[in-house]
């Protein structure tokens, strides 16, 4: 515990103060170990960040909370289908995925899946890779989206296995029907459905931009659903992208524990969000 709480107050002295950091510290101690935190990392993290993404990761693990990480791909997928000659079809936000595309889709997502994990494991960190067993799904929609996932079930067998050796579970965003047909699906979706079945203290989603933003481009810091909702919903400024994913957390943060948070923050900024109290990035609360 002094090993780990000297390791904190040096990587974050300049950000806060070290009585903060131990009060943060002993919240997240009384937090069940196996719900510590969901971490969905998009496809563009994993290109152009991943340095910090890995640092911010093995951050977590030296202090001994473990994430669940779930990750997507799709820059890499557009990249690697285009270079294919495939046309990409988008409907709805998600890629429409033929048997070909879905060839591409399983290969890219399991090398992403072990650039990821190897990038860890080379910095020492214990990292477990799991592309199949947890995401049970049905057909979304076959004749609108072709082979793309709805999950019906999550399987936490292999999640928690790792985490019980403190290996962090790194997920792609891959399913199979009860017949054993791989399926597509979105990994934003799939980082909801994890969080659903596992109930984490923390979500965190790290994306480039760094947060939720306002009219000016600038991130709101934080958000408080009980008394903000509508009021952020009724602004002139707020683009669609913007308010459907103001919307999905809505929908998700009222299926979980009051406590539960959702954080959206860079990678290299996530110690900052949840060791400080002016944090980094977006946080919403119920
Ligand atoms: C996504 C899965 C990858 C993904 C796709 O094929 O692009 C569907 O749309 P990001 O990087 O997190 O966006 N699946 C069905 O979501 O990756």
């Amino acid at each position: 515990m002094t090993e780990m709480r000297t390791t904190i107050v040096r990587l974050l002295s300049n950000m806060a103060s070290a009585k903060e950091i131990q009060q943060y510290l002993k919240r997240f101690s009384q937090v069940d170990a196996a719900r510590f935190a969901v971490v969905k990392v998009g496809g563009a993290i994993l290109r152009d960040e991943l340095d910090a993404l890995v640092s911010s990761l093995s951050f977590l693990q030296q202090v001994g909370l473990t994430p669940i990480v779930i990750h997507g791909a799709g820059p890499q997928l557009d990249e690697e289908m285009t270079a294919a000659g495939m046309d990409k079809k988008i409907v709805d936000g998600l890629r429409v995925t033929d048997s070909a595309g879905l060839a591409v889709v399983r290969r890219v997502a399991q090398r992403e899946n072990l650039r990821l994990v190897e990038a860890l494991q080379a910095q020492g960190v214990r990292a477990t890779s799991i592309t199949a067993g947890v995401f049970e799904c049905g057909y979304l929609d076959q004749a609108k989206f072709g082979l793309v996932g709805q999950v019906q079930r999550v399987d936490e067998a292999g999640i928690q296995a790792a985490i019980k050796v403190g290996s962090i579970p790194v997920i792609a965003s891959l399913g199979e029907t009860a017949g054993g047909q791989i399926l597509n699906i979105n990994a934003d979706w799939a980082a909801n459905e994890l969080v659903k079945a596992l109930q984490p203290y923390k979500i965190i989603f790290l994306t480039a931009t760094g947060g939720l933003l306002d009219g000016d481009g600038e991130v709101i810091d934080s958000i408080n659903l009980s008394t903000e909702y509508e009021t952020l919903l009724a602004q002139p400024w707020l683009h669609s992208g913007m308010r459907v994913k103001i919307e999905q957390i809505h929908d998700l943060l009222m299926q979980l524990p009051l406590s539960s948070s959702v954080s959206i923050t860079r990678p290299d900024q996530l110690a900052k969000e949840l060791f400080t109290h002016r944090g980094s990035g977006t946080l919403v609360r119920r």
